[in-house]
């Protein structure tokens, strides 16, 4: 098959990574096999991909942003954010466990997440994306890139469904509850692994959805009321290893926790 035929073949390239993320397998980056792919292609691959969770009884309940910060961009080598799909089977009990087995090699990150009451999409500013809005949550996200060593160029990331993989919620907040600049300690049994702030989302989390609002449109979608939107990470992400417990503590917002289990 020439690489052209190859680049067409989408569907095959949705099955390559939905079969790595359901069956935890590490795979080369698509981009070796197909070197001209680009981040079109990606959101292309990575809707078919979802496509694979839906027939299988998956339900979408939202987007998750990615390289929402300086320091993700600049170790991606990129300058945009990216976004991915959330599903139900996705969601992972707040102070309950997860299995390292699922994974490929998880890590962990302290996020905001939104709940909207409201459809958005398309440009937007700040305050109507916050009036479309019904509460906020400290959440954490587990990315796990289904590619060898977490190594991708960005046509392979967003193909992966932007290494979406879990996330818990905490408490919700009324959504003008100040969250511009809140300290937060992830901890790893006890330890403080990352600190940081909310502001590293993009300098304020809300900013992050209404890229999001503008991203989804791109591709013809909405974020739809009970939708859900995590809004990036606040801090480096942590690599989880079985018998860890986690633990994300916000200034204000309360805390967020996970156990991991073999
Ligand atoms: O949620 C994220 O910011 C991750 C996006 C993809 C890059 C990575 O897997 O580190
Ligand atoms: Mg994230």
């Amino acid at each position: 098959m020439s690489t052209m035929e190859i680049k067409r073949d989408m569907a095959s390239l949705a099955a390559v990574v939905d079969e790595a993320a359901r069956t935890a397998t590490a795979i080369p980056q698509l981009t070796e096999r197909v070197p001209d792919l680009t981040v079109e292609d990606g959101y292309a691959i990575q809707a078919l991909s979802l496509a694979r969770r839906l027939g299988r009884g998956e339900r979408r309940i939202g987007v998750k942003m990615g390289l929402t910060s300086r320091a993700k961009m600049a170790q991606v080598g990129v300058d945009e954010v990216i976004w991915g799909r959330l599903t139900d089977a996705m969601r992972l009990e707040e102070g309950g466990a997860m299995s390292r087995a699922n994974y490929v090699h998880p890590r962990i990150e302290p996020e905001i997440v939104f709940l909207m009451k409201k459809p958005l999409s398309g440009e937007v500013s700040p305050l109507e994306a916050l009036a479309a809005v019904e509460a906020i949550a400290p959440a954490m996200e587990v990315i796990d890139s289904r590619y060898q060593n977490f190594k991708f160029a960005l046509p392979d990331v967003v193909a992966d469904n932007s290494s979406s993989s879990g996330f818990v919620l905490g408490n919700w907040h009324k959504p003008d509850t100040a969250i511009d600049n809140l300290g937060i300690i992830l901890e790893a049994d006890g330890r403080a692994v990352q600190v940081g702030s909310t502001a590293a989302i993009l300098g304020h989390p809300l900013r992050s959805l209404v890229a999001a609002a503008r991203l989804v449109s791109r591709w013809g979608e909405r974020l739809n009321p009970g939708d859900i939107v995590l809004a990036g990470g606040a801090t480096a992400a942590h690599a989880l290893a079985p018998g860890m417990h986690v633990r994300a503590v916000y200034q204000n917002l309360g805390a967020v926790s996970l156990n991991v289990t073999e």
